[in-house]
């Protein structure tokens, strides 16, 4: 039987629990046709149903503490195929992954995930306001910040602009997220782990709040360095970028049902599986299984 063991990674906040929650409710309903279909599946899935119930009834899914390497499995295989595709989804937490990143080391357990990978789900999400700046932008932003024109009188003209700043203390979780993404690939790819995954298949979650451009144009505007990462590795590592709206638009969270949301207009839609948006690469309207059939090598 052929096993493909995708992973999923993603910083904190970056979609990845609502992409499982919504993808485990498509397939298990058969609400809507979708590419793959839901396989065999043992052992326990409590966590799927719950997280699933949770998103049918239009609440946020709760956050992912860390260390708890939730086991996502979601098991999958194509109508027609003659055998099941053990697909196997692994939900580290955003927490986690900026550790690894903060510390340049990696615990065996997680070693282990890399080790198992074929194919990389890989989660940013179109929420989180551009957090990195060059030096053009904050000039663009900031004109007044600019050190004013004046004329050569022979006096250096930055002596009285440029004052000592005091250097904040390090945060990890605050060095921009296309940043720790490619180093984490990178460092994964170089010795001694020496891993790459065989495809990546880029999630930009939450594109229901996305400006109106396909997402391989967001992505090169929004991350740069990523985008430029991956296209400067794509012979060796094939990529695709994906917007994927998994509730289809802002959800409160159970427990603060009152917060201002869209969850009204969402629950009107009849077939809940029809709030999803996919957009990208030919995927139907609501089909979050697109991805993973390509990151599988399955597209025909
Ligand atoms: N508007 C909108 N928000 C979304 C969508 N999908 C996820 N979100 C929001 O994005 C936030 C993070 O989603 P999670 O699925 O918890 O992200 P995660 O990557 O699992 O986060 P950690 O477990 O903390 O690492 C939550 O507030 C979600 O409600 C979407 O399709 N649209
Ligand atoms: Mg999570």
């Amino acid at each position: 039987m052929a096993k493909v063991n995708h992973m999923v990674m993603g910083v904190q906040s970056s979609g990845k629990t609502t992409f499982a929650a919504a993808l485990w409710y498509l397939i298990d309903s058969r609400e809507l046709d979708t590419v793959l279909r839901k396989g065999l599946h043992n052992g326990d899935f409590q966590y799927l149903e719950t997280i699933a119930d949770n998103w049918a009834a239009g609440w946020q899914v709760i956050r992912t503490p860390t260390d708890a390497h939730e086991p996502i499995r979601i098991n999958l295989k194509q109508p027609g195929g003659e055998e099941d595709i053990d697909l196997n989804f692994i939900d580290l937490s955003g927490e986690t992954f900026e550790r690894i990143f903060a510390t340049r080391a990696i615990d065996a357990r997680v070693e282990s995930l890399f080790e198992a990978m074929d194919g990389l789900l890989l989660f940013v999400s179109a929420i989180r306001k551009k957090d990195d700046m060059s030096i053009l932008d904050i000039g663009l932003a900031m004109p007044e910040a600019m050190p004013p024109e004046v004329e050569d009188d022979g006096e250096d003209p930055q002596a009285e602009t440029l004052k000592p700043v005091e250097d904040p203390e390090f945060t990890p979780g605050k060095t921009p997220q296309q940043v720790q993404i490619v180093d984490l690939l990178q460092s994964i790819a170089d010795a001694p782990m020496g891993l790459r995954p065989s495809r990546i298949a880029v999630i930009i979650s939450a594109w229901d709040k996305a400006p109106p451009v396909m997402p391989d144009i967001w992505l090169k505007d929004r991350m740069p360095l990523l985008y430029q990462y991956l296209a400067n590795h794509e012979l060796a590592v094939p990529f695709r970028i994906y917007g994927v709206s998994a509730q289809g638009g802002s959800l409160p969270k159970r427990e603060k049902p009152d917060t201002p949301s869209q969850r009204t207009e969402l629950l009107k839609v009849k077939v809940a599986g029809e709030r999803i948006k996919v957009v990208g690469h030919g995927a139907r309207a609501h089909d979050l299984t697109h991805p993973i059939q390509w990151l599988s090598g399955l597209e025909d």
